[in-house]
């Protein structure tokens, strides 16, 4: 498989292609142009030629800022086109679908909004953006899906967010392109771009008994966050935990947080996204929210990252919008 008979089975692919192949065709031209001179030279004056070795042309500054302001601009042309396809490669469309990838030593697990989960596996529709949410449980992996020309990361305690919109139905490889152990070559599978009817029966052949946001909910109990949290407003009654008794602390509600500035009791005000969320589960006493007390303790080592994400999912439903 090289770049050439790969196929570019995503929306930004061809770019990416088309800024590669620029650059190469750059550098071979370049590269031509040196060599060329070289051995121009190396003929022109070689041993037992006889061309006139006299005075070397006196250095003329026009000549000299010219090529260095060319290469300049150049070089500046370069950064600008590949620095703007990788901003939009790494900035997901706020309406992409959203499915959650941890990786583990050694394998790729995803849930999708419904539930619906897999190993080793992406089922995703065509021409739709795609959002992954993705942390890893162990080491660094990094996932990468060729045939899209996306690859990233997945770090240990981190949230890092991939997206793509698949352009070709059909079957493509999934790696780990970051060596993380004995199995690290066996970390890998396929994606399967499928058609938007063949994905609605995708979703319905392996359906989940609740999604992701339902199962959120559920886990706000049985981890006693609603023991503090009482989700407020909406109706949610919320199911009070008595094997543990914080009735005496005042929680702030969740409802509406996600998405919304939160002011921090040093003054700081910051965007309740996925990471803040995490960070407020995992590290209470990082960011203290403003007039809260730091009473709220650490889940670290407690909740697992897929748990996580469907607290995350819940609390961001609170807000109105599900976790799709
Ligand atoms: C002992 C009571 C208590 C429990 C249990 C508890 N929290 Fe909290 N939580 C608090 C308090 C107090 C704060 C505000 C102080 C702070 O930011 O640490 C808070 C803050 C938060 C915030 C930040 C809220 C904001 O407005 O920015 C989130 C998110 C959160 N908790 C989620 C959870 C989740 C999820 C659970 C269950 C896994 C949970 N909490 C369990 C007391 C609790
Ligand atoms: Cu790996």
């Amino acid at each position: 498989m090289n770049a050439l008979t790969l196929p570019a089975a995503s929306a930004n692919a061809p770019e990416v292609d088309l800024l590669l192949f620029a650059l190469l065709g750059g550098t071979v031209l370049v590269l031509a142009l040196v060599f060329g001179l070289m051995l121009r030279y190396v003929a022109h004056y070689r041993y037992t030629n006889t061309k006139d070795r006299g005075r070397p042309e006196e250095k003329t500054w026009r000549f000299e800022i010219a090529w260095t302001a060319a290469t300049l601009l150049l070089f500046f042309g370069l950064f600008l086109w590949g620095a703007d396809l990788y901003v939009r490669q790494f900035q997901p469309p706020p309406n992409a679908l959203r499915i959650s990838v941890v990786g583990k030593q050694w394998m790729w697990k995803a849930e999708h909004p419904g539930g619906q989960r897999e190993i080793n596996a992406l089922h995703v529709p065509v021409g739709r953006a795609v959002e992954l949410l993705m942390t890893s449980e162990d080491v660094i992996h990094d996932f990468a899906i060729p045939a899209f020309r996306i690859k990233h990361d997945v770090l240990p305690g981190r949230y890092e967010s991939l997206w793509f919109t698949a352009t070709e139905p059909g079957a493509y490889h999934l790696f780990c392109t970051q060596f993380c152990g004995t199995d690290h070559s066996a970390m890998g599978g396929e994606v399967v771009v499928l058609t938007q009817p063949d994905y609605e029966r995708w979703l319905a052949d392996n359906a989940a008994s609740v999604g992701v946001v339902a199962q959120g909910r559920a886990l706000f109990t049985r981890y006693g966050c609603s023991g503090c949290h009482q989700a407020e407003g909406r109706g949610q009654a919320a199911a009070v935990d008595r094997t543990k008794n914080y009735s005496s602390v005042r929680a702030p509600p969740l409802d509406g947080v996600y998405g919304h500035p939160v002011p921090l009791n040093d003054g700081r005000v910051v965007v309740a996204d996925d990471k803040y969320v995490r960070d407020s589960i995992l590290m209470p006493a990082q960011d203290i929210v403003a007039s809260y007390d730091n009473r709220m303790p650490s889940f670290s080592g407690v909740v697992s990252e897929a748990d996580l994400f469907r607290l995350i999912a819940y609390i961001k439903s609170l807000s109105g919008s599900e976790g799709s």
